[in-house]
């Protein structure tokens, strides 16, 4: 048929077989191949019913994302699916892997669907920034009912195909080996039968008689929801599958889908989305460089980080041994995990079956000697450059020869740290982010001499445990903190001047951030690392602490709190500012919001070029996955670097010099020659 697409007859059957690695993503050659596949079924006395299924590791995993933006070529993928649903005989699709986005319109468009048990099944375009555009959005409410549909749609969460076969997207769950045969097997039964058509269905009740279900789901899912375009259109789109005839329905998601796939939102998100798979890739280290067994970890340190790090691997299944310097604290460490782990399974995300699997691999001791055996150990103590060089010293001494030495510092000189060892070659970064058992972000810092094998299989360890990981060069702050330092340099300055400390919050919070820089300082605690003399002011801190004002505590920092911790600006802490501002011989003065924002930001952008000018980060879309993943930065609009190539980096730099800013060599030549971070 084609290079992608083929087909094979077994006796009344047409099976149409995709190939198209590594997943099977609905390409011009798919599309086209699935078009004759049917045509020739159709064309055929001999042939009663047809099978649609995907060889390598899964079903259509959706639309080839790659051809977004270049000009279409024939046939599209709703012409496809109308094709498919149009057939007189059976089509049924046999799914395993994931069949996400086009996959699943395909699906829908057939008139059957049979799984494997692990299969998966959804719709993820919102993750894209925009909604499935095969009809998706009209199909699956009309079979499963808006209820069912508004979450896959809306949210994007693939789901299990025991839930599918549950609501009635799925028909039947096959054998995990026998798909093929159980696919032919459950057409051939079909044969003679009026065939069932999604866009058939009655329009969706539900959505008629109970409308409130719309604003009821806007409702409950608003603040995961916030600031996101395609949200809004997916709830829209099913709404419409409920209200009008499927070729309206149909007209109506072509509208908003189309004005999602131009707009910048799905362009940022689609460029994150290769973001992540770049960032993956080490660009000296070959793909097969041989990886070292991890079969036994060992943390240093049981507080917070320590212990959160250490679930990370326990969850994965991973033997994991904690060091501590004192019984109690030891004790301390091991029974918040515990804790942690017991209230996840009270919230129903755990059995307690599981908590004491991951319970069951873990150990604790106060003695170095123990951690010889382990594969790969991380310190998580206290960020003092001779306290790190003293812990490597004894981790050289006692573990064994080839594992993996890391330290979890969020700024400190990882080629200093690995002079403490006579194995600076085993010895790198694995920076992971508070809460460490939930923030995605794994920053892996490469030092000078770090092997090829010890960063490979870091990357990879990294995926096991379920994070996103980005490498970075050795300099202070690596990629994270170093950008954060310049936006908390000027949002200090800014209140200085007189910018009111709630509004610098604010503009980071209507740019998308989860909160700004004093609101953190109130959860994080005013009083972290105070010296405890009130008498002794120099800092806006000191003084606030000097008046107990903690954080949300104490029920009072930046801002005033309430009993559910509603923060309120306060005149008191307006007031230290200003006196302080005053002291320090700053002339305060109103200061805009626009101010603000590029104040806070623009600074980044210059900080990136200069980590990218220096080869900290191998990419700038590198930059853009640790600042969405690990400090919040909204994934609507691509990151730091590209959000800046929106911004034009022209406009960067001439904001950056109307504020009097520095303005680093890199980011001026690139704009000067009209370039981009990203492409
Ligand atoms: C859509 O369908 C729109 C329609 O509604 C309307 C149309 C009109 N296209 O993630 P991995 C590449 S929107 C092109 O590392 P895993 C990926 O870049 C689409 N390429 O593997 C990577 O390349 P490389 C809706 C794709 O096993 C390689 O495949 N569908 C696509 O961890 C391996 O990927 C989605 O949003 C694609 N669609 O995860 C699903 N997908 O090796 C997106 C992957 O060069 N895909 N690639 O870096 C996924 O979620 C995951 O890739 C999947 C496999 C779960 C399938």
């Amino acid at each position: 048929m084609n290079s992608a697409i083929s087909t094979e007859r077994q006796g009344n059957v047409l099976i149409i077989v995709s190939d198209n690695p590594p997943v099977n993503a609905l390409g011009q050659a798919v599309r086209e191949g699935l078009q004759k596949g049917i045509e020739e079924a159709a064309s055929d006395d001999s042939i009663e019913a047809i099978v649609i299924r995907c060889e390598g590791r899964t079903f259509f995993a959706g639309a080839d994302i790659t051809e977004f933006g270049k000009a279409p070529k024939g046939p599209s993928l709703p012409e496809v699916c109308d094709a498919i649903e149009a057939s007189d005989k059976p089509v049924v699709a046999a799914i395993h892997g994931t069949a996400l986005g086009g996959g699943c319109e395909v699906a829908l468009a057939c008139h059957y669907r049979v799984a494997v048990p692990s299969a998966k099944i959804g719709l993820p375009e919102v993750k894209l920034g925009l909604i499935p555009g095969a009809a998706g959005t009209q199909r699956l409410p009309r079979l499963v009912g808006a209820e069912a549909a508004l979450p896959i749609v809306v949210i994007g969460d693939p789901i299990s195909a025991k839930k599918a076969e549950h609501i009635g997207l799925l028909d039947k769950l096959v054998g995990e080996n026998s798909l093929a045969e159980d696919a032919v097997e459950f057409v051939k039964r079909k044969i003679g039968q009026p065939v069932p058509r999604t866009s058939h269905g009655t329009a969706n009740e539900d959505g008629v008689k109970d409308p409130q279900i719309f604003d009821n789901f806007r409702a409950k899912n608003g603040r995961k929801l916030r600031g996101f375009d395609a949200p809004n259109a997916a709830i829209e789109a099913v709404k419409a599958a409920g209200e009008m005839s499927f070729e309206d329905g149909v007209k109506k998601e072509r509208e908003l889908f189309t004005k999602l796939m131009t707009g910048t939102q799905s362009a940022a998100m689609r460029h994150y989305f290769f973001a992540e798979r770049a960032a993956n890739k080490i660009d000296d280290v070959p793909a097969d460089t041989p990886l070292i067994p991890i079969k036994t970890v060992g943390i240093i340190g049981a507080g917070t980080m320590g212990g959160g790090i250490a679930m990370n691997f326990l969850s994965a299944g991973i033997k994991t041994v904690i060091l501590e310097m004192k019984q109690e604290a030891l004790d301390r460490g091991l029974g918040v995990i515990r804790k942690n782990y017991e209230n996840t399974a009270k919230r129903g995300r755990m059995t307690t079956e599981q908590v004491e699997d991951a319970m069951g691999l873990l150990s604790g001791t106060l003695d170095y000697a123990d951690l010889a055996d382990c594969d790969l150990v991380i310190e998580a103590v206290y960020e003092n450059m001779d306290v790190k060089k003293e812990v490597f010293a004894k981790l050289d001494s006692v573990v064994k020869q080839g594992a993996i030495l890391a330290s979890n510092t969020s700024y400190l000189n990882i080629d200093e740290i690995a002079t403490a060892t006579k194995r600076p070659e085993y010895v790198l970064g694995l920076h992971f982010f508070s809460p460490a058992n939930i923030m995605k972000l794994l920053e892996i810092v490469r030092g000078d001499k770090t092997r090829d094998d010890v960063l490979a299989t870091s990357m990879k360890l990294a995926k096991r445990i379920g994070k996103i990981a980005a490498v970075s060069g050795v300099c202070p702050g690596f990629i994270g903190n170093r950008m954060l330092s310049p936006r908390q340099q000027q949002a200090n300055l800014l209140i200085m001047e007189g910018a009111n400390y709630w509004d610098v919050d604010d503009v980071l919070l209507d740019f998308g951030f989860p909160m700004g820089p004093f609101q953190m300082g109130d959860l994080a605690g005013i009083d972290i690392g105070w010296h405890r003399d009130p008498s002794k002011v120099t800092t806006v801190r000191e003084a606030l602490c000097s008046v107990g004002r903690f954080g949300q505590k104490a029920g009072k920092g930046f801002y005033d709190y309430d009993e559910a911790r509603n923060r309120t600006p306060s005149d008191e802490v307006k007031k230290i500012i200003s006196d302080f501002a005053e002291k320090e011989g700053h002339k305060q003065r109103d200061i805009s919001k626009e101010e603000i924002k590029e104040r806070l930001l623009y600074p980044m952008v210059n900080e990136g070029a200069k980590i990218l000018d220096e080869k900290m980060a191998q990419r700038a879309s590198d930059i853009d996955v640790v600042w969405i993943n690990g400090y919040g930065w909204p994934l609507y609009t691509g990151g730091p670097m590209f959000w800046a190539d929106t911004v034009g980096l022209d406009n960067i730099v001439a904001g950056l010099e109307k504020h009097k800013l520095p303005v680093s060599d890199y980011l001026r030549k690139k704009a000067e020659a009209g370039e981009k971070f990203t492409r």
